[in-house]
C-alpha cells in the first residue's frame, strides 16, 4: 500500500503550494504519486465542486445539504481514485479530506459532530490518512492572501473572520495529542515549510 497524506488548513494557508513541491520531490526520488483534491478528484466530484462554488447559489445551501455534497464527492473519490492508487502502491497527496468536513461543517457550521463523524466513516469506509499536515495561519493572514490573489471572493470565503477562527481552532483541537497530525507554522517561507514536511515524510515512511 502507498502512503496516504492529506493537507488541511484555512484558505490560503499554502497547502496547494506544498503539495506540488512534495509531489515533485517524491517523483524525483522514484515514487509514484497521485495528487488530488476535495471536493473533486473525479469527474463527478469536479461537477459537485462546481455546484458548491457556484456564486449564484450563495446563501442557498443548508449546512446539511452542503455536508452531503462534500461526502458524495468523497465517496466517489475514495472508491474510484484513492483506494485504487493506494492499492497499486502509489502515494496519494490529497488537498483536503474528511477533516475539512469535521472542521468546516462540524466545528464552524455546527452540524452535530457525531453526524459528521458518521458520514465521514460512511464515505471513506473508515480509511484514515497515514499523515495529515495542517498548514496553520491566522484568519487575518488567510483573508489577506485571498484578497491579494483576486478582487472577488466566493461564498465560503465571504464568511466572517470569526468563522475562520472557528475553523482554525477546530483544526488545532482535533490535532491535539493525535499522532496522525503534523501542524506546521504556515507563516514561514515556502521552503522552510517544505523542509519540515519532507523531514516528517522521511521520519515516518523511509
Ligand atoms: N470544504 C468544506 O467546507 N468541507 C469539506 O469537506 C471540504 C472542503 C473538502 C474548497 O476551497 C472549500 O471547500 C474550502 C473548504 C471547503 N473553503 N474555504 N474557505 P478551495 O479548494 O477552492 O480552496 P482552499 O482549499 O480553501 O484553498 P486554496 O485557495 O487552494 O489555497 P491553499 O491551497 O491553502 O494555498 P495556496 O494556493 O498554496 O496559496 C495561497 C496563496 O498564498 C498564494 O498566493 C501563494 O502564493 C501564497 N503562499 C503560499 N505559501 C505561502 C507562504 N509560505 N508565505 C506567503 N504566501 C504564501
Amino acid at each position: 500500500m502507498g502512503n496516504f497524506i492529506t493537507f488541511e488548513g484555512i484558505e490560503g494557508c499554502g497547502k496547494s503550494t506544498q503539495i506540488q513541491l512534495l509531489g515533485e520531490w517524491l517523483v524525483s526520488i522514484g515514487k509514484r504519486v497521485l495528487m488530488t483534491r476535495e471536493p473533486g478528484g473525479t469527474e463527478l466530484g469536479e461537477r459537485i465542486r462546481t455546484l458548491l462554488k457556484d456564486k449564484c447559489l450563495d446563501g442557498h445551501f443548508s449546512a446539511k445539504a452542503e455536508l452531503l455534497l462534500f461526502e458524495a464527492s468523497r465517496a466517489q473519490h475514495m472508491e474510484k481514485k484513492i483506494v485504487p492508487a493506494l492499492t497499486r502502491g502509489d502515494d496519494v497527496l490529497c488537498d483536503r479530506f474528511s477533516d475539512s468536513s469535521t472542521v468546516y461543517q462540524g466545528a464552524a457550521r455546527k452540524v452535530p459532530t457525531s453526524d459528521v463523524a458518521f458520514l465521514n466513516k460512511f464515505a471513506t469506509n473508515n480509511l484514515m490518512p497515514d499523515l495529515t499536515i495542517i498548514v496553520d495561519i491566522t484568519s487575518e493572514e488567510s483573508v489577506r492572501r485571498v484578497l491579494g490573489r483576486r478582487g472577488q471572493i466566493d461564498r465560503i470565503e465571504k464568511e466572517n473572520l470569526s468563522f475562520f477562527n472557528d475553523v482554525r481552532n477546530g483544526y488545532l483541537s482535533i490535532a491535539k495529542g493525535d499522532r496522525r497530525f503534523l501542524v506546521v507554522n504556515g507563516d514561514q517561507s515556502v521552503s522552510d515549510i517544505q523542509n519540515e514536511i519532507r523531514r516528517e515524510y522521511r521520519a515516518r515512511f523511509m
